[in-house]
């Protein structure tokens, strides 16, 4: 059954032992440093932290939604148990079926147990979190959804793109060049006039998730999450905008994002998910908030980027999206796909990606590499990689290591590509082509299969062979208990 917002989802992880709730943590730096600390832990909670000093004790702001796999799997109705190599190929078959269902408009909702107008509205009432040490800033968009439309109302889109609190009214905006939100509001500034938003700060993590979710443009995350689901989202339209706003989300803003010739205002630095603060500072466009919604006893979602290997949604999804496209590319006998860093969500940064295939023909593990690098899901901010055979898993990066040392030749199986899809996050960017906004990088793939000419000579793998250690396991049973 679809969980309907993200108290129905607390109650479902608390079901399963896994929430955690911290009393009396500072929004100062505390917050962010224990759900850093937690989420390195292999079997990490949910934390609910309230009591936060300042503000009313249930005011209460939650971490570590779903970047364990047990509640990303909850989080969109999969076994909570499901191991991630097998949530990653569950991913990569809802990926090739999408079934989008539209959202549902309701008259009503939680969402307006509590209605500021323009003159009554302070963004600072919330214990916005100072996620990192280095930050410029409290953020309160890092868990959110950004929600626009078409000029033309043609279609509506949600995106995570991070929320910085400037001062009572106003909100900093950032959204990188390509993605969805940038496109629609420069079509609003063409026309001389603001683009309206809504943001949701608290919400159903389906939808969340969808949000992270590079579908393709035209294609709206709310029928995206709908198909997660199984069920449609329950929309409000926003009285000022028009805009459809989940009815049940646990904190919203309804405002406009003037063009910068209008306004802008210094955001950042923020620590970023490849592990550094490449972006820095940099005027940004702002939200006007124009209404504030919220429910009583409201739970500001929150999600700052760690640094990896930790992975945004428990498991990298990326990985499932590249897997897909590989499908549809027809290389066939692909065993596995997995990112290492980043990769958390398709079209959001890939550098180590492993693909693991059964060669079938010459030049099968390079033709996967290319088309791995060549597709969204793999190109933008990527930096290697690397193809391996069905032996390894590509997820264990010991084995990873151990096929690249073994089995790849670095002057014959190395390949480098020039000039591809880089971004400001990416660290290693030269600081004059960063100012002159070269934003390109090379990239490398690695063939780490045995070669295929000679692949039925390679030498045999010194390791116990799998039919001998059942042998050994059953015999010898009480030794190895
Ligand atoms: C936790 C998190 C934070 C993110 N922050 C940003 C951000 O600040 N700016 C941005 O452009 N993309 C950010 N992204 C990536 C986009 O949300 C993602 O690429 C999404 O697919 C964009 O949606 P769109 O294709 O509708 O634009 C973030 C993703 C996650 C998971
Ligand atoms: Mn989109």
């Amino acid at each position: 059954m679809a969980l309907n917002d993200l108290r129905e989802f607390i109650q479902a992880a608390r079901a399963l032992g896994d929430v955690k709730e911290i009393h009396g943590a500072n929004w100062d730096l505390e917050i962010g440093a224990l759900v850093e600390i937690f989420a390195l832990r292999e079997n990490h909670p949910l934390l609910l932290f309230d009591q936060i000093p300042g503000y009313p004790a249930s005011y209460r702001v939650a971490g570590n939604l779903i970047n364990h796999p047990r509640r990303s799997a909850l989080a969109v109705g999969m076994d909570p148990n499901i191991s991630r190599r097998e949530l990653v190929r569950h991913w990569k078959d809802l990926m090739a079926n999408p079934r989008p269902i539209p959202p549902r408009t309701v008259k009503d909702g939680p969402l307006l147990e509590n209605v500021r107008d323009e003159k009554s509205l302070n963004m600072n009432v919330f214990p916005t979190p100072r996620w990192h040490e280095l930050d410029g800033g409290r953020y309160i968009g890092t868990a959110c959804c950004v929600i626009t439309a078409e000029p033309d109302n043609s279609w509506v889109n949600l995106g995570i793109y991070r929320v910085q609190v400037h001062d009572e009214n106003t909100l900093g905006l950032h959204v990188s060049p390509g993605h969805h939100a940038r496109i629609i509001r420069e079509k609003y500034w063409e026309q001389g006039k603001a683009c309206p938003v809504a943001v949701t700060f608290g919400q159903d993590p389906a939808l969340w998730l969808a949000a992270g979710i590079s579908v393709p443009y035209g294609v709206s995350e709310y029928e995206y999450a709908g198909g997660l689901r199984q069920s449609p989202v329950d929309v409000i339209r926003g009285p000022i905008t028009g805009l459809p706003i989940p009815a049940s989300a646990e904190i919203a803003v309804e405002g406009e994002v003037p063009p910068p010739s209008e306004a802008s205002r210094v955001e950042g630095p923020f620590g970023e998910w490849p592990g550094y603060y490449a972006h820095g500072a940099k005027a940004e466009p702002v939200i006007r908030v124009k209404a504030l919604y919220f429910r009583s006893d409201p739970i500001l979602a929150g999600a700052p980027p760690l640094k990896p290997p930790i992975s945004t949604f428990g498991a990298p999804i990326g990985a499932a999206a590249i897997w897909n496209y590989l499908e549809k590319a027809d290389v066939p006998d692909i065993r596995g796909v997995w990112c290492h860093v980043g990769g958390s969500a398709p079209g959001g940064g890939a550098p180590f990606t492993v693909v693991s295939l059964k060669q079938r023909y010459h030049g099968h593990a390079q033709q996967a590499g290319i088309a791995a690098l060549g597709c969204r899901a793999g190109n933008y901010h990527g930096r290697f990689i690397i193809v391996v055979d069905e032996d390894i898993d590509p997820a264990d990066l010991g084995e990873v290591i151990w096929a690249i040392s073994t089995r790849c030749d670095p002057k014959s199986a190395i390949s480098i590509v020039d000039g591809c899809w880089s971004t400001l996050l990416d660290p290693v960017l030269p600081p004059a082509q960063r100012e002159a906004g070269e934003l390109v990088s090379s990239r490398a793939i690695l063939n780490a299969c045995r070669p295929f000419a000679w692949k039925d000579r390679f030498p045999p793998v010194n390791a116990l062979s799998p039919e001998l250690r059942k042998k050994i396991e059953e015999k010898w049973k009480s030794v190895l208990r």
